[in-house]
């Protein structure tokens, strides 16, 4: 059959943007709306999706929408990606060289973790099992300079691979901290090393990834924001090496450089690099 003709595509779309009043409404929504509109009628003609298709599709979106996947499903898309992606080229055409990669925030973060100064345990629960993790690191400015008082918000899910608030057996703000950095710009925490993530088995955004021929899952890592006054906040993350799935991230959050070296201490000489003896256990 032969494709609709573009006329009558761009008759309804026409239609469709006579019903706005001029000088009523959001100019920025409309622009987006009609630009979206236009590229959907375009790819419903195309590949000339039927109304069994459309009605699917409402339905899935409904779905995911009542389980809370929508951020999962902009993860697993690459819409998230999509966005760093454009934000380096933003910089690029700027000049703006930044040392450590940007990658996505994903859809797990919690405002308002516990603050501490230059050094936090992320564990307020002590996690069993798992190895010891003792991470520290500098906020510098684009000199190079230190960055006193910066606030680094740290979190991670824990060995089952759930993040607190999202998961109702955690305490509130587990795996969570704000850590204000020290007069060199120092942060420092204790946690463990954690583990990967998969999207809810059989939830929308699980189906969604298996009729793509993918998986829903991620290597271990652990997220970041660095906020301080007078610069923009850096979103990233560290993806840990080893993990099977640290170059085959279904939210494609690995980016080079954000996958340091995981130096393993024998345990008898790890309280040396803690700030405490429960860091040698
Ligand atoms: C995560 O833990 C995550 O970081 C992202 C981006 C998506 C799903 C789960
Ligand atoms: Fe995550």
């Amino acid at each position: 059959m032969e494709r609709m003709d573009q006329a009558r595509i761009d008759a309804v779309l026409a239609d469709i943007k006579s019903k706005e009043k001029p000088g009523v409404g959001n100019e920025r929504i409309k622009e987006i709306v009609n630009r979206l509109l236009k590229d959907l009628f375009n790819a419903m003609a195309d590949l000339d999706i039927t109304s069994e298709e459309m009605w699917k599709a409402c339905d899935y979106l409904g779905e995911a929408g009542r389980k809370g996947e929508w951020g999962l499903i902009f993860a697993g898309t690459g819409i998230e990606h999509f966005i760093d992606v454009k934000m380096d080229w933003e910089d690029e055409q700027a000049g703006i060289h930044a040392k450590t990669p940007r990658t996505i925030e994903g859809p797990l973060y919690v405002e308002g973790s516990p603050e501490s100064k230059s050094y936090a345990e992320l564990e307020t629960v002590p996690e069993p099992g798992g190895e010891r993790l003792y991470m520290s690191g500098y906020v510098l400015d684009e000199q190079g300079n230190p960055v006193e008082g910066a606030k680094v918000e740290v979190w991670h899910c824990n060995l089952k691979g759930l993040y607190s608030h999202f998961d109702s057996t955690q305490p509130e703000f587990n795996l969570r901290r704000a850590i204000i950095t020290d007069k060199d710009g120092k942060y420092e925490f204790k946690s463990f090393l954690s583990v990967g993530y998969s999207c809810p088995p059989g939830g929308p955004t699980d189906v969604l990834m298996a009729l793509l021929g993918r998986h829903g899952s991620r290597p271990a890592h652990i997220h970041f924001f660095a906020t301080a006054p007078g610069f923009r906040k850096l979103t990233t993350q560290i993806n840990i090496e080893g993990d099977p799935l640290t170059y085959d991230d279904f939210a494609f959050a690995t980016r080079e450089d954000l996958v340091p070296h995981v130096q393993r201490i024998p345990a008898d000489k790890a309280a040396e690099y803690g700030k405490d003896e429960a860091f040698a256990k």
